[in-house]
């Protein structure tokens, strides 16, 4: 029998942004073309995450690469290439990064936009072939276009983020996104090289049976954590931890559940980064109907004080976030 390739149905993503222009409250076109340079960024690490492993066979794709990044950990690798088709694309001024100390300025005083990212997020899972992701905050600076970029346009409170996102390098590679009206979901057919509408307005479930924690933690967990995780075992939930952020609050936006890197004796913030990890997450979730905390405050409400900033996280169903927040009262 012959076998069949199935046929995408459905709009692409190039065509989902273009159509959704108009409800950006600028409608210069330039917040599109960013997402469109930032869906070119996700197939090009799609690309890089799927030959990994061939990278360290006798150098089988390595005369591709002209830079020697071949040698390089592939979140370097993501690191250069989303920031090269940014910068290709020039709508950004500047870019916080997980994998660089310092505000880049990208030279583009005209730029008007910020981004924050994770170009390559669960570092622990990159070279065990399992899923990993990137993630981005898109906001509008505050100082005038011409001039210089200041820490003021850099860290804004998540509240202000115009859009945000990530891409998943899974089973499929998907790109979610927000512009503050709902969440879409798009699958990546390689054969095509499109995005394809997959999921339209996702909504997280109210409610949920899976939580997400890594429990070797648990002897340092604060007290509540503690409690809601016995609550979770009493009710024979399901334990789900991938230890890819990106992964696990995917499935947990999909299927209902929580996510939790909390405060521990030994850190203090947690782990995730507010400024290019919880944000853009805390608004794909509110976006979707759930919740997103520090234990004290809504993530988007932090003012962040420097770029690499650590957050206690609570991600997830509505009633399940409330559950743990109910045993700190
Ligand atoms: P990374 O930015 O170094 O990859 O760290 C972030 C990752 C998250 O993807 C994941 O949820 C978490 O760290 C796992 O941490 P741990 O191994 O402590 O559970
Ligand atoms: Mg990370």
């Amino acid at each position: 029998m012959q076998n069949r390739i199935a046929t995408p149905v459905g709009i692409t993503l190039d065509r989902f942004i273009k159509k959704k222009q108009n409800d950006f409250a600028f409608a210069t076109g330039e917040l599109s073309q960013l997402l469109r340079d930032i869906a070119l960024a996700g197939k090009i690490i799609h690309r890089e995450v799927n030959r990994a492993g061939l990278l360290n066979i006798g150098g089988a794709y390595g005369t591709e690469n002209i830079q020697g990044e071949e040698q390089q950990k592939l979140d370097v690798i993501a690191n250069i290439r989303f920031i090269r088709a940014l910068r290709n694309g020039g709508e950004v001024c500047a870019i916080v990064s997980e994998e660089d100390d310092e505000i880049l300025d990208m030279k583009n005083p005209d730029g008007r936009y910020i981004v924050a990212m994770d170009p390559l997020d669960g570092s622990s899972n990159i070279d065990v072939n399992v899923s990993i992701g990137t993630i981005f905050s898109i906001f509008r600076r505050t100082s005038p276009v011409g001039g210089p970029v200041s820490e003021e346009d850099v860290l804004q409170k998540g509240s202000e983020q115009v859009a945000a996102g990530y891409l998943l390098y899974g089973s499929s590679t998907m790109m979610v996104y927000t512009t503050g009206r709902g969440v879409n979901g798009f699958t990546y057919d390689p054969s095509l090289g499109e995005f394809f509408l997959s999921h339209s307005n996702i909504r997280i479930p109210e409610d949920g049976k899976i939580y997400s924690i890594n429990e070797g933690g648990y002897e340092g967990f604060e007290p509540h954590v503690v409690k809601y995780i016995e609550n979770c075992k009493k009710q024979r939930f399901t334990a789900r931890y991938i230890g890819s952020l990106v992964a696990d609050f995917h499935r947990n936006l999909l299927k209902g559940g929580i996510y939790i890197y909390p405060s521990t004796d030994k850190t203090p913030n947690g782990k995730l980064r507010l400024n290019y990890e919880c944000n853009a997450l805390a608004m794909i979730c509110e976006q979707a109907g759930g919740m997103a905390t520090d234990g004290k405050m809504r993530i988007l409400d932090i003012q962040p004080e420097s770029l690499h900033q650590r957050v206690p996280f609570y991600v997830g169903s509505t009633c399940m976030v409330e559950e743990v927040m109910k045993g700190l009262s």
